[in-house]
């Protein structure tokens, strides 16, 4: 993308004096999906430990920083609402760090500060100048949201608004009207805030030096929060869009009130609401226009192609500390795909990747070294924060410190340690089939048996899909990516299959792929492949959970493919019933060691629910399903010598 006119935005500027509403402050940058769980608590500091730090802290930051607000006009004539934290010394000059969110850069109120202003307290020890800024839509920003606004088409006119033009609009008025700053912008943010970053390295200013994306979505169709393969992460959309998205009358302080489910169990809630069109009927009467613009996009068209970030990242200039968790529910495969992609087509340029063991945005909120019932030894998130999010941005943006970072620094579940390597996925990675065997066995031998009856099958019936966690909950949470499987081995709609315990270590390393047959007897399903770590019998209880660690079932990686997809997401073609067919499935990166006592396990099953929506397993538009489209399907899977199902890992040499 080249930007062929950029007019410099006229020099507004309106300090805002009444701050009428208290809005709560906000200190992570994540959606209300970014809930902590209870479970996790104990991966904080100490809760007396908590108030004092932050306290303490507050005054900090409130004797060396002041806070200004600003309406800043964008190119269109909008007027975005931003507030800077600027170093009250003005001895010397700072870069400015800038933040941009749809989620409130409250507290509003002029005394009251956010805590911490940068993504960690270092920052705001070292000196920048903090600048928040309320996307167009949101909040007291004015003009209109629309999630995932893709970049306009070129050519753009002067008053064609997009992200990229905010950021640029942005940072092109802070430097003019900001003292004190030394000519250079970082910009970072997870998710939402991370896909804006992502959005500023976009035709960058040229005082964008350094960004780091964290957890930013790339595409909805195909990995991030909305679907996988074209299948609807209904649990997640829903409460996103009806917390974020719903229409609004004008610039506000105010945050929308949670949905109520009127029940614990979003199983039930989701199962009764039906289809997606059924759930706009209930519960939004088109008050959330995205939901309605997911209905009216089933396939990947150019609805969805064109908000698909990695198309526009052919020419990155910002120095990128790309940040991604391992057991990120909500975006991993976006931060992982634009490390790729900015790697691929912007040779020469700085490109980092740091993957921890984390939860969405654990990173910044969690001290990781749990996760669920996991341990992971060590600060994991503090590592991150000193090593190399605090160094990457002193050294770019203030020539300081010393940044030397290998290209991918890696942490290896499992072994519980943090690798550097030359690239992603490193080198010397052997491709292995594990092999789905009969009577549930699971080995690195190709079948032997010959003939269709080397098959298992299933019912697979919408009316009792199957959960994706045993947790009852309405919202979707974040530890069902490790989270013990034993309650899906239990039942009759899900294939199991399991090795031998291992008699050394065995670590992977980068993308693991599952390559199925299957047949069923509808005209449409859903294929489910899990990647399962089995803990021995004897294995010590866990820290930090009470479940017993004895067989264990740990999922470590899995993902979804709508069989209507298998072949092309833009066309969309029917299953033909007993017809076996190959179906390939990508389960993302991991890095992870099996220990030797250990099991492999790999599960297979049809629904995933409500973390997907139902594949009402016939060939009907899924999103205005009715409920007699919705049935039951006998699926097969194949493990013959000529329809070998199998998972591809990467092994590391030890
Ligand atoms: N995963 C959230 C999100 C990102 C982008 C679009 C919609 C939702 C988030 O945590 O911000």
């Amino acid at each position: 993308m080249t930007r062929s006119d950029r007019p410099i935005s006229p020099t507004a500027i309106r300090l805002l004096a009444t701050m009428l509403l208290a809005t709560p402050l906000l200190l992570v940058a994540c959606g209300p999906q970014a809930d902590v769980p209870e479970s996790q608590a104990s991966a904080a500091p100490a809760p007396s430990e908590v108030p004092a730090i932050e306290a303490e802290h507050l005054e900090y930051l409130r004797a060396n920083y002041e806070k200004s607000e600003y309406m800043v006009p964008m190119r269109d004539g909008i007027e975005l609402y931003t507030i800077v934290y600027a170093p009250r010394d003005r001895s010397r000059e700072y870069p400015i760090l800038l933040f941009r969110t749809p989620y409130s850069i409250g507290p509003y109120e002029p005394g009251e500060y956010r805590n911490p202003l940068g993504p960690s307290r270092e920052f705001d020890q070292s000196g920048y100048i903090f600048a928040f800024q309320d996307v167009r839509g949101q909040f007291k920003s004015e003009g209109e949201f629309e999630v995932i606004r893709p970049p306009a088409p070129e050519p753009r006119g002067p008053t064609d608004p997009d992200e990229t033009t905010d950021n640029y609009d942005a940072i092109e008025w802070l430097l003019a009207h900001v003292e004190g700053h030394n000519g250079r912008v970082g910009q970072w943010g997870i998710s939402y805030p991370g896909w804006q970053t992502v959005m500023g390295m976009v035709d960058a200013h040229p005082a964008l030096v350094a960004a780091s994306p964290q957890a930013s979505p790339s595409d909805m169709f195909i990995g991030d929060d909305w679907h996988h393969n074209g299948a609807f992460r209904i649990m997640y959309a829903f409460s996103w869009l009806s917390g974020n998205a719903r229409r609004r009358d004008g610039p506000t302080e105010t945050r929308g009130a949670r949905f109520d489910y009127g029940t614990p169990s979003g199983y039930d809630f989701f199962l009764n609401a039906g289809s997606a069109a059924t759930v706009d009927e209930l519960y939004f009467h088109g008050d959330v226009p995205a939901w309605r613009d997911f209905i009216e996009h089933p396939d990947y068209d150019e609805f969805w192609q064109a908000q698909n970030a990695l198309r526009y990242l052919d020419d990155v200039r910002p120095a990128t500390l790309n940040v991604a968790g391992w057991f990120d529910t909500e975006d991993f495969y976006g931060p992982m795909s634009i490390y790729r992609t900015v790697e691929e087509e912007n040779p020469g340029l700085e490109n980092t990747l740091v993957v921890g063991p984390w939860l969405h945005g654990g990173w910044r909120r969690m001290d990781g070294d749990f996760l669920g019932c996991i341990a992971f030894d060590t600060k994991t998130s503090l590592h991150f924060q000193t090593e190399f999010q605090f160094p990457f941005f002193e050294y770019h943006l203030k020539d300081e410190g010393m940044w030397d970072a290998t290209e991918a620094n890696v942490f290896l579940t499992g072994s519980n340690e943090w690798r550097a390597y030359d690239s992603w996925p490193p080198a010397g990675v052997t491709s292995t089939s594990l092999y789905l065997g009969s009577d549930g066995t699971l080995s690195f031998e190709p079948p032997s048996q010959t003939g269709d009856s080397a098959a298992d099958s299933y019912v697979s019936d919408p009316a009792n899909p199957v959960p994706f966690s045993a947790e009852e909950r309405t919202t979707l949470g974040h530890l069902w990516k490790v989270e013990d499987q034993r309650f899906a081995s239990e039942r009759p709609d899900v294939l199991v299959y399991q090795s031998e315990p291992l008699e050394e270590d065995l670590t992977i390393a980068g993308p693991i792929g599952a390559e199925v047959f299957v047949s069923t007897t509808g005209t449409d399903s859903d294929w489910i492949v899990k990647l399962i770590d089995v803990y021995p019998d004897d294995a010590p209880p866990s820290a930090n959970c009470d479940v017993p660690m004895g067989g264990y079932q740990m999922h470590l990686a899995g993902e979804i493919m709508r069989g209507r997809f298998r072949n092309d997401l833009e066309n969309p073609e029917p299953m033909v019933p007993g017809e076996v067919t190959r179906i390939e499935i990508d389960l993302r990166d991991r890095f992870h060691t099996f220990r030797a006592g250990h099991r492999l396990m790999v599960q297979v099953q049809s629904s995933w629910f409500p973390a997907y929506d139902r594949n009402s397993q016939t060939f009907v538009d899924t999103y205005r399903a009715s409920p007699d489209d919705y049935q039951a399907a006998t699926q097969t899977l194949y493990r013959s010598a000529e329809h070998p199902s199998r998972v591809i890992l990467g092994v590391l040499p030890r």
